[in-house]
């Protein structure tokens, strides 16, 4: 069967049609993966963040977040000027979304908690209606036989911290201590998998030096002292969780894109590795005991110079697991004028593949390479893939969203983290980016990742051909 043809078959079960039953059967049969070829332990989920979905932005007693400061005062950083005031109503909605969940055959739902709900000025007075939202929310989970995955930090930091100067304060790492102590004891008893961070290298450069995501610095001394406090507060809130929850599986996210040279020109080899120690290790070489990659990123001296005594021990931490999130490639080439990093990609669009509504090139076989590239490390126990996805314009066809393309996405990165898993890789899990359609951060609601459309004027949700996929094959 040709590509076109299995599409064209994926496109009419997605509508609905009964398929002639050789068929389907022919179908099935193409569709190879297998639950089962993962292994009994493997765990699939769905990961959401607060900001995302969660909407109720100031209510019961929540604080600002730098989101919504963002948002509110910095409306044309968003490019379609929208904000995630109510996003998917998740706050209001949880009952039925958990439910839908729990329809779906989802086995576990990665969230975070929006740090402003439960501790409204960053640190100091708790709100209690913030810790009860979560706790329903968790118990909501449990009852739908829904494992919780808990992000503390997923890019919302509270407004107040900001304008005490926020992750480029060292005082960031009381902060977040305090934060982690507060939620890890709240939830410690019914909550056992743990992730402390969510992307250090998306919200360090892109709110720091770039400017693109709140809070919306381009200041190269905030970039430098906030990689450093927020290397400093992976091991401090790994620390906490382990003290205040027995038997608690711990573990952080990094986002992370397989590099190419462009060519192999000197310059364009060392600008991949120069491009690899920024994008991929700056965050997790420290973490894992080694230290800033200075050596491929001659930058890491300026980060250097924040290191007190004490910390470097402490830089490290030994996580039960590391989340390991990728989207696409990039392929790079040397360009000194480009402060820091000196190097700059080539356009997706030139890479000759197929892109996604992000402008992010499609290629499979990337997420196959970081992998091995994460089994690697000594120290490294577990990888679970805590985001794929992808973006493709949905076009709601009869009220059904028929995405092939997000899930032929989907169906060809998952056959890369087979073949790994089957060279000895030790990947124990994937979740899908993501549960629903949300606020994509500086896109606005323009792109949409969800495996269930939503829409955004009534809030109606409406599962998609992948999601449909998604839980046939989780019924499996
Ligand atoms: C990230 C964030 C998500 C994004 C997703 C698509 O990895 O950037 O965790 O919040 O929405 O990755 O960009």
């Amino acid at each position: 069967m040709t590509r076109e043809e299995y599409l064209k078959l994926t496109s009419l079960l997605a509508a609905g049609s009964l398929l002639p039953t050789h068929l389907l059967a022919q179908l099935l049969a193409e569709d190879e993966l297998k639950r089962s070829d993962f292994g009994k332990d493997f765990v699939w989920g769905t990961a959401t963040a607060a900001y995302q979905i969660e909407g109720g932005w100031n209510e019961d007693g929540k604080g600002e977040s730098i989101w919504d400061h963002f948002t509110h005062y910095k409306k044309g950083k968003i490019k379609t000027r929208e904000n995630g005031d109510v996003a998917c109503d998740f706050y209001h909605r949880y009952e039925s979304d958990i439910e839908l969940m729990r329809k779906m055959n989802i086995p576990a739902s990665r969230f975070s908690i929006a740090w402003s709900r439960v501790l409204p000025q960053g640190t100091g007075t708790v709100n209690q209606k913030g810790i009860d939202f979560y706790h329903r929310v968790i118990d909501k989970c449990l009852n739908e036989n829904v494992a919780p995955y808990i992000t503390c930090y997923h890019w919302d930091l509270p407004q107040a911290l900001e304008d005490k100067g926020g992750w480029a304060n060292r005082d960031s790492i009381q902060w977040f201590e305090e934060f982690v102590d507060t939620i890890s004891k709240a939830y410690g008893d019914k909550v056992k998998n743990w992730m402390v961070f969510n992307e250090p290298m998306a919200f360090v450069p892109l709110g720091h030096l770039i400017g693109i995501h709140a809070p919306g610095h381009v200041n190269f001394g905030k970039f430098y002292r906030a990689v450093h406090n927020v290397v400093m507060c992976h091991g401090a809130g790994g620390r906490i969780i382990r003290k205040n929850v027995p038997e608690a599986n711990i573990g952080t996210t990094f986002s992370c894109s397989h590099i190419d040279a462009k060519n192999d020109k000197p310059a364009n080899v060392k600008a991949a590795r120069r491009a690899d120690a920024f994008i991929n290790r700056l965050f997790l070489d420290p973490i894992m005991g080694l230290g800033y990659p200075k050596a491929d990123l001659p930058a890491c001296k300026h980060i250097e110079k924040h290191i007190l005594p004490g910390d470097a021990e402490k830089m490290a931490f030994d996580f039960d697991f590391i989340g390991l999130q990728n989207y696409s490639r990039m392929v790079v080439y040397k360009l000194g004028l480009i402060p820091i990093i000196h190097f700059a990609n080539v356009p997706a669009k030139k890479l000759g593949h197929d892109m996604t509504e992000m402008g992010w090139e499609v290629y499979p076989e990337g997420i196959y390479k970081l992998l091995k590239k994460y089994a690697g490390y000594k120290n490294m126990k577990k990888i679970i893939v805590t985001e794929n996805g992808a973006a493709f314009p949905d076009e709601n066809i009869g009220g059904e969203i028929n995405d092939t393309k997000r899930l032929q996405f989907i169906k060809d990165y998952l056959r890369q983290v087979l073949k790994a898993k089957q060279e000895g890789v030790p990947v124990d899990g994937y979740f899908i980016w993501s549960f629903m359609d949300n606020f994509e951060w500086a896109e606005g609601f323009r792109t949409r990742f969800g495996l269930v459309g939503v829409d955004f004027e009534t809030q109606k949700r409406t599962i998609k051909a992948s999601g449909k996929w998604f839980s046939e094959f989780l019924k499996q």
